[in-house]
């Protein structure tokens, strides 16, 4: 079976775990990648084991061979890059942000859908096993109407006043921070799994941390480092650590999500309850094999990712429509059954692979984030546009 030909921009943190993510899948053959300069890619090519380095993506674009690319580049990039894709007639999986504004988003959106090229954002939180089985109990009705949905996504990776990442750089990351770069994947995969989507925002934001030490050499995603004087710059934080959003939905759940990244001993905690007129259900990303499921008038249970318990749209994601998933490292598994049905979607645009999200869904995203950047500079209730 020909493999289908990917190609990679941006090879930091989040590129290689798409490289290996996409390789594991039997299906993909990375190609090419893409980085700053070509000394850069050429090293990263060498430590990665791939053919073609390219110190300017827009010479990968011109590769024919090449009908995928993701884009794994710092924020303020991903429009410029994601739109180059497009034109160039590849399908786009794009890392979220989707952009740095919801126009900018919305741009894409309508680009995407007139060039007739698949697109995706990598909101991957969606794919595991469990997210997949609660999503298809609350389609069947199994717990009932939704009523209220709460929860949080903590980490503790920007505590220090020593820790600093590009995220905290308006230019770079975005007007908004924790809830751009963490409440995006919170927001969107309870949409996702409630199918529902948010209508109106209520926000308190704070930089909790208001001051840090910018290292003056560039620091990797979570990289830490002992700073002596002399190797850093004290600088003013505006972007927000810290966000509670009070939530209203399109059927008429109500709801609330905090994000913090200063909860020291979180490192990577998305967690949400839904509760319902039947039932409740609460998973938690940290124990990602166990979905907790609440009753008024019988004993709670906590059912776990076995594939003899699940429905069939959450079996697929316990084996890999392939035949075996074995070997699949956990921390990957959610990023590859979204690039899984991401890359059949390109293979075949008419197979119905609902799971991942598209740049319809990255534009929600946008559109969400500048509601609550609203909500928190007005201090009242914002409505999100959905109109597209
Ligand atoms: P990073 O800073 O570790 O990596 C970015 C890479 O892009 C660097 O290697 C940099 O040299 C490269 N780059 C910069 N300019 C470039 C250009 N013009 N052409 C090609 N490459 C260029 O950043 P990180 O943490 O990997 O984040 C990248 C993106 O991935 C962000 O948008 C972030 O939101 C997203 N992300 C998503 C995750 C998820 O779970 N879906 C996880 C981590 C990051
Ligand atoms: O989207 C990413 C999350 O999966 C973020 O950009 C960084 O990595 C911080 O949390 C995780």
């Amino acid at each position: 079976m020909q493999k289908i030909k990917v190609g990679v921009i941006g090879t930091g943190f989040v590129g290689p775990a798409h490289i290996e993510a996409v390789r594991r899948l039997g299906i993909v053959e990375v190609v090419a990648l893409a980085e700053a300069n070509q000394e850069l890619a050429e090293k990263k090519a060498a430590e990665l084991g791939i053919a073609k380095a390219y110190g300017d993506y827009r010479e990968m674009l011109a590769d024919p061979d090449i009908k995928v690319v993701h884009n794994c580049t710092p924020n303020h990039l991903h429009y410029k890059i994601n739109k180059d894709i497009i034109m160039a007639g590849k399908h786009v999986l794009s890392e979220k942000p989707l952009a740095m504004t919801s126009s900018e988003s919305a741009e894409l959106l309508q680009l995407a859908r007139e060039h007739k090229v698949v697109h995706g954002v990598n909101f991957n939180y969606r794919q595991y096993p469990l997210v997949q089985q609660l999503r298809a109990m609350i389609r069947e009705g199994t717990l009932g109407t939704v009523n209220l949905v709460h929860g949080s996504y903590l980490q503790d990776w920007l505590l220090y006043d020593t820790d600093y990442n590009w995220r905290l750089e308006p230019k770079v990351g975005g007007s908004s921070r924790a809830v751009a770069d963490i409440g995006s994947h919170w927001c969107d995969t309870v949409q996702h799994v409630i199918g529902q989507r948010i209508t109106e925002v209520f926000a308190d934001l704070a930089t909790v941390i208001p001051v840090r030490k910018r290292p003056k050499q560039r620091v990797a995603t979570f990289g830490v480092q002992e700073l002596q004087a002399g190797q850093y710059e004290e600088v003013p934080i505006k972007t927000e650590d810290y966000a509670t959003v009070l939530l209203r939905f399109s059927d008429g759940a109500r709801g609330v999500f905090t994000v913090s990244q200063v909860s020291a001993g979180r490192k990577n905690r998305l967690s949400f309850e839904i509760d319902c007129s039947k039932s409740s259900a609460f998973w938690n990303q940290e124990e990602p094999e166990h979905l907790w499921i609440g009753h008024r008038e019988r004993p709670n249970e906590i059912l776990m990712a076995d594939p003899a318990l699940l429905l069939p749209e959450a079996k697929n994601y316990i084996h890999h429509p392939g035949g075996h998933n074995e070997g699949w490292p956990d921390g990957l598994k959610n990023m590859m059954h979204n690039f899984y049905n991401f890359i059949l979607a390109a293979k075949d645009p008419l197979v119905d692979t609902p799971s991942f999200a598209t740049f319809a869904d990255g534009h929600a995203a946008m559109c969400i984030i500048e509601a609550i950047l609203e909500s928190n500079a007005t201090q009242r209730w914002v409505k999100v546009n959905n109109n597209f």
